[in-house]
């Protein structure tokens, strides 16, 4: 629950202004060297914010012949693991300083309620830098006990230029999860922000860069996927991959990164997450809290409990108060006091999700409420729940990624199971009961990364994120990702007096 404390009076006129359009490369900001720009638009409206340089293939090969020299020639790398503790730990000041034009910048590009973005998003982006900023100096090896007469120890060794492309749902986190534990570990880092989403991106960059980061360590190329993106996908001299977006633009990485130099990736993709509340529910309770699994950021959550599933027990009651719940959600200008759901990224995701909704009806769903635009400007739509939902439909199988709760009814667990773990994902899911056995087992047969049990969306910097099947490779957050920045290596050594 907000307050109205961080409401803006006059929404139109969001309170920042946009000072960084610019690519990012060597600590200076440059324009594209095609010239191009693009534009990025306020998703209220439609209206353009900014034009933003567009880099391309040439702006990736500058940025990442920048880093290489940053990384190869230091200091980042060799540098004292304290004093790269000590940017970090600047920058999570400067975010802190910074908290309410970070937030504006991220609501005006993407339409998320500013008071999530000022009281929730923004420290937790300072939250990570300082958590990573712990790491930074407890990074080390191993003594290894060998055969033979050997002294034998491991070098933890930051992995070189790390490509990082990030999504728009959360541009400021994935910011954060990305370049935090790259930079503890000692890395440059070229990143390509979503197109949709680039400004928070560039003001953060400016503000590491404020807080000591050295020139070169952190290059911010805008751009489209096709071109920036695939560039840094491909790259030669890139020598790790971090992805989070769609599962069908991450098999094309994959094989960007296999053809080229097999640089290592780490994916972090779609999802359809269960969210299952068992015959013993508190049922008020299991609704407020499915409604948030699901609704959460206007819906845009890779992890979004996007399945619920309801035991027959409870079924009608929970529909009916799951209905009642998306009718009394606020919905509306996002930078107002009090607003749950802003409007959606972009027109593209706008069509997808009505064109979900349209499958669902004729698929033979019910609409309970919902199912259309909401106002007659921007990408607002009405919260939406479908009932009578069965596992074969569109709305039950595909990512919809937008505010469409679909509920789904069964008999036992054994089934629930079994239908939970039916689908190609395995980000997460939310298991909601009082019985500790049900929790046990549920907990252990989901296959997924996480299981929020009685919980959703908790994203503490020390929890692991990551999925199983094709919701990706490899874990972020936590002591996790440091292995994703990191090489190992193995330093032999004979003993010529094996006695001692
Ligand atoms: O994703 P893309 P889009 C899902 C969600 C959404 C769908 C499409 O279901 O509806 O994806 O969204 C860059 N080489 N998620 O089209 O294409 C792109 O520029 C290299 C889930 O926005 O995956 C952006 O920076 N990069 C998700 C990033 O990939 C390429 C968050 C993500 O864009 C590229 C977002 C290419 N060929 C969407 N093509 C999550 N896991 O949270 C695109 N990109």
């Amino acid at each position: 629950k907000y307050s109205t404390a961080a409401a803006v009076e006059d929404p139109i006129n969001p309170p920042v202004k946009v000072n960084y359009t610019q690519l990012l490369i060597g600590g200076q900001f440059v324009d594209a060297a095609s010239g191009k720009t693009f534009q990025t638009l306020d998703p209220r409206t439609g209206d353009v914010i900014a034009n933003v340089a567009e880099g391309d293939a040439e702006d990736v090969n500058r940025a990442v012949a920048t880093a290489r020299k940053a990384f190869d020639e230091g200091p980042w790398p060799r540098m004292a693991a304290y004093e790269r503790q000590r940017v970090l730990l600047r920058f999570a000041d400067l975010i802190e300083q910074h908290n309410d034009e970070l937030a504006a910048l991220e609501t005006w590009d993407n339409g998320k309620p500013y008071e999530q973005a000022a009281k929730i998003e923004v420290p937790m982006l300072a939250r990570l830098m300082r958590y990573y900023a712990g790491w930074a100096d407890k990074i080390h090896g191993l003594t290894v006990p060998a055969d033979g007469p050997y002294h034998v120890q491991t070098l933890h060794e930051p992995i070189g230029v790390a490509g990082q492309i990030i999504p728009w749902n959360f541009p400021l986190l994935m910011f954060a999860w990305k370049v935090g534990p790259a930079l503890a570990c000692g890395n440059a880092i070229v990143m390509k922000t979503a197109e949709q989403t680039p400004l928070s991106a560039l003001f953060a960059a400016k503000l590491l860069h404020e807080a000591g980061l050295p020139s070169g360590v952190l290059n911010v190329v805008s751009g489209f996927g096709p071109t920036a993106g695939a560039a840094i996908a491909s790259h030669m001299d890139v020598d790790k991959l971090a992805f989070t977006g769609s599962t069908a633009t991450g098999k094309v990485v994959l094989q960007l990164a296999a053809k080229s130099n097999l640089k290592p990736v780490t994916l972090e993709l779609g999802g359809k997450s269960p969210f299952i509340v068992c015959e013993d529910a508190d049922v008020d309770k299991a609704v407020e809290l499915a409604h948030f699994a699901l609704f959460f950021n206007q819906g845009q959550c890779c992890c979004a409990g996007s399945r619920t599933f309801v035991h027959e027990r409870v079924y009608d009651e929970f529909v009916e108060k799951a209905k009642a719940r998306a009718v009394n959600r606020s919905v509306g200008d996002p930078f107002k006091g009090g607003i749950e759901q802003g409007p959606q990224i972009d027109s593209d995701q706008f069509d997808k999700i009505l064109n979900y909704i349209n499958s669902g009806i004729e698929s033979g769903a019910t609409l309970e409420t919902g199912g259309e635009r909401f106002g007659n400007k921007g990408y607002y739509i009405k919260p939406t729940v479908f009932s009578n939902v069965k596992d074969d439909m569109l709305i039950a199988k595909d990512e919809i990624f937008g505010p469409v709760q679909t509920i789904l009814k069964y008999k036992d667990l054994d089934e629930v199971i079994r239908r939970a773990n039916s689908t190609c994902y395995g980000l997460a899911a939310g298991v909601f009961t009082h019985n500790i056995d049900t929790a046990n087992t549920l907990t252990r047969a989901l296959r997924v990364g996480t299981v929020w049990v009685n919980s959703f969306d908790t994203f503490d910097a020390a929890i692991p994120f990551g999925g199983y099947k094709m919701s990706g490779h490899g874990r972020e957050k936590g002591i996790y990702s440091l292995n994703n920045y990191l090489q190992v290596k193995a330093v032999v050594t004979p003993l010529h007096n094996p006695a001692w």
